[in-house]
This record gives C-alpha cells, structure tokens and sequence, in this order.
C-alpha cells in the first residue's frame, strides 16, 4: 500500500506523522471520504469545495491547491492500482509545541489514503438497517459546526459506542433542540405519502451523497421537503433512509423497536437506490486514461 504524505508517496510502514501533531493531540484537522467506482472518482469537487470549506471554517490553510490535491488524489488511486476503492485526504494542523495554540504549528500536512473497498452493509441493503436513536446530541453549530468535516469524530464516535451497546447497525442524532440530526456517519430522510423529507443542514453535515439524491430525488419528480423533524416523523414513517460514501444509499427499517413500513425497504428507497448505482455507474473523473 502506498500513502501520499507531504509531497511523497511512501509504503504505508513508512508513512508516520509526528507524535506533536495537532491532528494527534486535539483532534485538529479535517478530513474527507471519497469513493471511486470502477475507476472513477465519483464527485471529486464536490468533496474538494468541503474539505476547503471545513479547512477554511477552522481557520486552516490547505498548503496546496484543489488543482494539486486532485491530482495527488488521482495519482495515489493509480499507485495502488485500485478501481472500486474509498479514499481518505486528511489535513492536519501540523507539528506545534503542547500548547493549544495554532500558531506554533507552521506547517500543516497532507496525507491521501487509498484503501480496496466494495459494499459497507452487505446483505443489509436488502434486508434494511436496524438504527437506534441514541441519547448524545449532535454538537451544536454554535459549538463545533457538524457542517466542518474535522479529525475530532468523538461526537460521532461515542454515538456509535452508544449504538454498539444496543444492538443497532447505525447510530440516529438529534439535535440539542430536540430536532432530529442524521446518522453517526450519513444523513437522514424519512418518507412519508410519497413525500421524502430530510432535516436542514445547518445541524447536520452537508454530505455529497445527500446533494446527488436530492437531484435525483428532484430529477425523478418526488415531491422534497427540507424541514425540521421529531422523533415522532422518524418512528411513524412509512420509509426512513440514510446516506454517505461509504453507505452509499440504505434503507432504515427498524429504529428503536418499531418496524418502520413493512419492515422491508420501500418502493421509493429502492427507486432511489437503483437510481444511485446508475449515476455512480456514469458519472466520475477517470483515473486511468
Ligand atoms: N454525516 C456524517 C456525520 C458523516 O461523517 C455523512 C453524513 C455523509 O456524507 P457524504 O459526503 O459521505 O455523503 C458522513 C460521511 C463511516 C464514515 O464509517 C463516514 C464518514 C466519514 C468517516 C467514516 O461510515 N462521513
């Protein structure tokens, strides 16, 4: 496996940061998870636009350009020889003293992993996610925006500890007002009359996979609503959806001990995930030419 790191690509032994990291010790950096689908990077710019929004939001200068970091992208997929693959850019602040303060970190690295990577869920995508709503709140904007995609996970982190110990495929978030927020790694609709909602994104991160299924959701003529939902919409559903690059689009079909629907992936969560495999299957930058 080979790691791009600062300007080098180097097998993975060799790929090492400084235990002065701040990335290391406070959690601060930022990151993205992208995928690529038989060759082709599925949504590059899309990922590139957050990981320079969220860098920009902490105040973190990415040390180069989106045109530079595509390419290192790009060329760290072709040194691993990888087609369907997932793909880690991380940004960290860089070596700094033990203090809190950025300024004393100079330099901020650049690391791209390229791992092997097929279907997270397995048979799950036909029989549905169990999800269970768990008792930590999503941070709020006013503390650490869940817009910035940052090394600090711990939110999302204890929300699936949470999951873990009670049985569940995938932690569900709400908000610190009660709002219902996304999932501990994708984003959250719940379908009801035919109509698919899904919470604004000011309490949630702006997923990639999200923006393409609400085009898809538009281009297909379901009527969308983007509002603010309770407990009450998510358990009374008649379908409940999650998505991320890794989860791709997956069907909820069980939260909390109520069976949502059937307690079989809906007609619209299947409409939508063939949908998703198509565009998946077209669109992308080619890695190889
Ligand atoms: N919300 C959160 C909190 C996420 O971390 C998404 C939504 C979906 O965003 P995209 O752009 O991927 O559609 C994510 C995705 C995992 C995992 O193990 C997920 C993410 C990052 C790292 C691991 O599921 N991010």
């Amino acid at each position: 496996m080979i790691i791009y790191i600062d300007g080098e690509f180097v097998p993975k032994e060799k790929a090492k940061i400084s235990v002065f990291d701040h990335g290391l010790l406070y959690g601060d950096g930022v990151f993205e998870g992208i995928r690529a689908y038989n060759g082709r990077v599925f949504r590059l710019k899309e990922h590139l636009d957050r990981l320079y929004d969220s860098a920009k939001t902490i105040d973190l200068t990415v040390p180069i350009s989106k045109d530079e970091f595509q390419k290192v992208i790009l060329e760290t997929i072709r040194k691993n020889k990888l087609k369907d693959c997932y793909v880690r850019p991380i940004v960290t602040r860089g070596v700094g003293d033990l203090g809190l303060d950025p300024k004393k970190c100079p330099k901020p690295s650049v690391i791209v992993i390229a791992v092997e990577w097929g279907a997270m869920y397995g048979d799950l995508y036909e029989k549905g996610l169990r999800a269970v709503t768990v008792s930590i709140r999503r941070n709020p904007a006013e503390a650490l925006p869940p817009n910035v995609k940052s090394l600090n996970y711990l939110n999302n982190i204890l929300a699936k500890i949470e999951a873990n110990y009670k049985g569940g495929d995938e932690a569900i978030f709400f908000d610190t007002n009660g709002y219902l927020s996304e999932g501990s790694g994708d984003n959250i609709y719940v379908v009801k009359n035919g109509e698919i909602v899904t919470p604004p994104t000011l309490n949630n991160l702006r997923g990639v996979t999200r923006i393409v299924l609400l085009e898809t959701v538009k281009s297909l003529g379901i009527p969308l609503n983007e509002q603010n939902l309770g407990y009450y919409d998510l358990y009374s559903a008649d379908e409940v959806i999650v998505t991320g690059t890794a989860a791709e689009v997956a069907p909820v079909t069980w939260i909390d001990g109520r069976t949502i629907g059937n307690g079989k992936p809906g007609p619209i969560t299947r409409q939508l995930m063939a949908a998703f495999k198509t565009v998946t299957e077209r669109e992308g930058i080619l890695v190889y030419k």
